[in-house]
């Protein structure tokens, strides 16, 4: 099972703008003294870790990462102008390492971190800088600093942000398998899930989160009925949970039992569980008649915010991975 996230992508940093060999040049001065400006200095490249970046998603499309180039100095000893920094975002807990000897060159663990990884060139001196008492009229000027090129590797253990609990059979895997790209095995028994299985999903052209499957709980899960609770600890660490429920399997005369039953377990797992951000998700409303168990459902459940989605059809499923972004980013304001 990869839980590890990767991405190998080059930087390279601005080189520096040229220095100028230039003379002054004005009406009645006719031969005037040397007068080129500096070049600027090339851009930094830089790493960022920002707590909205969950994953090292982005790194599939994009590899390159160049910062500016200084630009070259001027006559009127005008410097050049300085190369733009260039800040690339990571999620916290990234870890930066040479692609080709495998050495690891930061551990950038905590938000807002920042570390600059190549520095750009600097910026050449101007033929005004060389000029002397026995030397005034330098007709040359220095280079630009070379730029910096590096290729890295990018390493996240995934941690999953947001875990999907329920009883068997509530389509859980088939949940997963829709909004990412895991492939986990899918049956119409219950327990077909045995280990916990991680994916990334993208929602929309930003966010990304990473949702984690876990076997279906029962009740007694917590006295080790079922699988019991072992996996739970899996998803200890998430923000929110996703309590999935199968509408078609909803009891009409009794409406909540399988979904007490399930935060019971919870309850009796941790008071830690118990305390998370839930999001209730009725699935499987393509079935007939799921729809009207479903009204049941949420008639009963009062003010529980409630969303409907089929796995199945896809209907529902991107507002469902809008709320959890949403969900998330409020979670990590906090
Ligand atoms: N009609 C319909 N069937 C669905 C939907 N979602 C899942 N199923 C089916 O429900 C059954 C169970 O799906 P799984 O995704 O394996 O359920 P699970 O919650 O992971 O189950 P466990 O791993 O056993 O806990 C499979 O036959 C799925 O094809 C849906 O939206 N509509
Ligand atoms: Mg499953």
């Amino acid at each position: 099972m990869k839980f590890i996230d990767e991405a190998v992508i080059t930087i390279q940093s601005g080189k520096g703008g040229r220095g100028c060999v230039s003379f002054r040049r004005e009406k009645f001065i006719p031969r005037g003294g040397p007068d080129g400006g500096d070049g600027g200095k090339g851009g930094d490249v830089v790493f960022r870790t920002i707590s909205q970046k969950r994953t090292l998603y982005d790194f599939r499309s994009r590899r390159l990462f160049k910062a500016e180039n200084g630009g070259s100095g001027e006559g009127n000893q005008r410097t050049g102008k300085k190369g733009v920094d260039l800040i690339i975002e990571i999620p916290p807990g990234t870890v930066i390492s040479d692609a080709g000897t495998g050495r690891i060159l930061k551990d950038l663990v905590d938000p807002e971190e920042v570390f600059v990884i190549a520095v750009g060139g600097r910026g050449g001196q101007g033929n005004k800088k060389f000029a002397t008492s026995t030397h005034r009229t330098p007709r040359f000027a220095q280079p630009g600093g070379e730029s910096q090129t590096l290729i890295l590797k990018l390493e996240l253990k995934l941690i999953a942000d947001v875990g999907i609990v329920g009883l068997p059979n509530a389509g859980k895997s088939t949940l997963i398998s829709v909004i990412s790209s895991a492939t986990p095995k899918i049956a119409e028994y219950p327990f077909t899930t045995l280990t916990p299985v991680l994916g990334v999903v993208k929602v929309g052209k930003g966010d990304t989160f990473v949702a984690a499957d876990i076997p279906g709980l029962i009740e007694g899960a917590h006295k080790g009925i079922g699988l019991g609770t072992q996996f739970l600890k899996h998803i200890e660490r998430t923000s929110i949970l996703i309590h999935l429920i199968d509408a078609s399997a909803i009891n009409k005369d009794s409406p909540l039992s399988g979904y007490h039953a399930i935060n019971e377990e919870l309850a009796l797992y941790s008071k830690n569980l118990s305390e998370k951000t839930r999001l209730v998700v009725l699935n499987k409303l393509d079935i007939t008649g799921s729809k009207e168990a479903a009204d049941i459902f949420i008639k009963a459940a009062g003010n529980i915010e409630v969303l409907t989605i089929s796995a199945a059809t896809g209907k529902g499923i991107n507002r469902l991975k809008q709320k959890v972004a949403l969900l998330l980013n409020q979670n990590s304001e906090r």
